[in-house]
């Protein structure tokens, strides 16, 4: 069968980093390797990467059977809409709807121009999907969710299996992709799940309990076959093991790869090994990106992060002394005071990571900060490009949701404009790349701007 699969654009309304970075679409780069393995013709579009994007052209050129589309939280309008206009111009097409937001929500696609939604990826489901697209039956496959059967499922899903994506689908865009000031850049997941257990973390909940290892010999494999020179590592934490980091080393020494490496790690997985970092520099690391979340031990605490300041300080240490950029996330609580958002802002100057991002407090469903903060919600549980980590979604407790944004501007412009790290980004990315961070800023700023010089929109 011939399918076209399409990650969707994004909208404008989504308050996103996408300027500032966005990948390939691993997720659907699985699926078009697995269709290709069982013998149908695939062509993966990418409307987040194509400046004028054509539904009806694709449509029209390729006659696919099947059409099938990836969603995260912030798509979900999106592939509702391009799922109408697939049944309109051609109703004999079957819709098909998977990733992220599928397997967290999969009740949000159940429409009448979605056929079927799969909430979870594995060569075994899509077979039986396709065949039953293919013969037009209608048993229940596990894992998905048919609209022949009305969207009701008896038999429990599983985890997504792990599948080499097929990275030549999207060859057409790669040269777009861009991490920060990394372009082009590829992606990889090498683990599944995390050790630790930060209360606002959705990842160990996706990913299943425990930590699961792709072998690493499979690992540098797929690194040495990547045509990029900048492969981020988008595992939770690709610092867990030091017996396996020892061996992606070994291997990448004896097969001579040289390649520049962003991963995430965390702070105790940076202070256990701090004897391997000059060899992870030598061999590429060159940035990590690490959760940092606050400047007090008790929202740590909070958190239920397994590093304290103190740590948290001495990880920072070990990195830049290997030349290895720190790439700080922090949370925004929604209990800062004034003084609180002064305090973080000195806390920044004194820890100088090189990049700093914050995120505001998502209490996400799926962790227990949901029960804690289900009634402070700005947005409702269903509001889901509100969910997307891009707005303040629990009101403030200390000012007023106009004024929190304010503060988050006056934290977040030196937190990005400073001596460190422009002077890291001018050391470390071409001059284009520096212009485009510069500029990848203003749709972030415009939300903001206009949530505190016109708060209409925003709730009271
Ligand atoms: C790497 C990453 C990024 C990178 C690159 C993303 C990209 N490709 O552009 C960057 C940093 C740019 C990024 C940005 C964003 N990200 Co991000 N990101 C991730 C991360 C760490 C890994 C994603 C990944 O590639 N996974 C591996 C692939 C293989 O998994 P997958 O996509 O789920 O696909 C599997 C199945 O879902 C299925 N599948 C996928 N599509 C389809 C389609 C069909 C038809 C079928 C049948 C099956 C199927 O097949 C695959 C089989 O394993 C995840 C965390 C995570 N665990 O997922 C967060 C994550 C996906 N990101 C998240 C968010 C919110 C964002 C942003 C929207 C943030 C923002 N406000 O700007 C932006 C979006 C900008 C953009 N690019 O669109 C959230 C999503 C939450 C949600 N409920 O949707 C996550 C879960 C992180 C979190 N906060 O917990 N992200």
């Amino acid at each position: 069968m011939k399918v076209l699969l399409i990650r969707p654009h994004l909208n404008k309304t989504v308050t996103t980093i996408k300027k500032l970075m966005f990948g390939e679409p691993l997720g659907l780069e699985c699926v078009s390797a697995i269709l290709k393995e069982q013998g149908h013709e695939v062509l993966l579009v990418d409307f987040l990467a194509e400046s004028k994007r054509n539904l009806r052209k694709y449509i029209k050129s390729f006659k696919p059977d099947v059409v099938g589309f990836t969603s995260q939280c912030s798509d979900i309008s999106n592939v509702l809409y391009l799922a109408e206009k697939t049944k309109k111009i051609n109703h004999k097409i079957t819709v098909i709807v998977g990733g992220i937001q599928v397997t967290i929500t999969p009740e949000a696609y159940f429409s009448r121009y979605v056929d079927y939604v799969v909430k979870t990826t594995t060569r075994e489901n899509m077979k039986a999907l396709m065949e039953q697209i293919e013969k037009d039956t209608d048993e229940e496959i596990m894992g998905v969710f048919s609209k022949k059967r009305q969207f009701q499922s008896t038999i429990s899903s599983c985890e997504n299996e792990y599948v080499k994506p097929d990275r030549d689908a999207a060859k057409k865009y790669r040269h777009k992709y861009k991490y920060a000031g990394y372009q082009p850049y590829a992606t990889i997941q090498t683990s599944y799940g995390c050790r630790n257990h930060c209360s606002f973390c959705i990842r160990r909940k996706l990913e299943g309990p425990g930590l699961k290892e792709r072998p690493i010999e499979d690992v540098v494999a797929e690194i040495e076959e990547l045509k990029e020179d900048y492969v981020m590592i988008c595992d939770s934490d690709f610092l867990i093991n030091e017996k396996r980091l020892i061996r992606f080393l070994d291997l990448l020494e004896e097969r001579k790869i040289k390649k520049t490496y962003i991963c995430y790690g965390s702070v105790n997985s940076i202070l256990e090994k701090e004897y391997l970092f000059k060899r992870l520099s030598e061999n590429g690391v060159k940035a990590v990106i690490v959760g940092l979340e606050s400047f007090t031990d008790a929202f740590l605490k909070e958190y239920n992060k397994s590093a304290n300041l103190d740590d948290n300080y001495k990880a920072v240490r070990i990195l830049k002394k290997n030349g290895i950029a720190t790439w700080g996330t922090f949370i925004l609580h929604p209990d800062f005071s004034k003084e609180d958002f002064k305090t973080f802002k000195k806390y920044l100057k004194f820890l100088k990571p090189e990049l700093i991002s914050f995120t505001p407090l998502v209490p996400h469903f799926l962790t227990p900060l949901y029960k804690q903060y289900k009634d402070r919600l700005i947005y409702p549980r269903d509001d889901y490009e509100k969910w997307s980590f891009g707005d303040v979604i629990i009101y403030p407790s200390k000012m007023s949701l106009r004024r929190y944004y304010f503060e988050v501007l006056k934290l977040g412009i030196p937190a990005n404009f400073n001596w460190c790290t422009i002077k890291y980004c001018f050391t470390t990315f071409p001059v284009k790349r520096n212009i485009g961070l510069m500029f990848g800023f203003d749709q972030i700023l415009k939300v903001y701007i206009k949530n505190i010089f016109n708060p209409k929109k925003l709730p009271e």
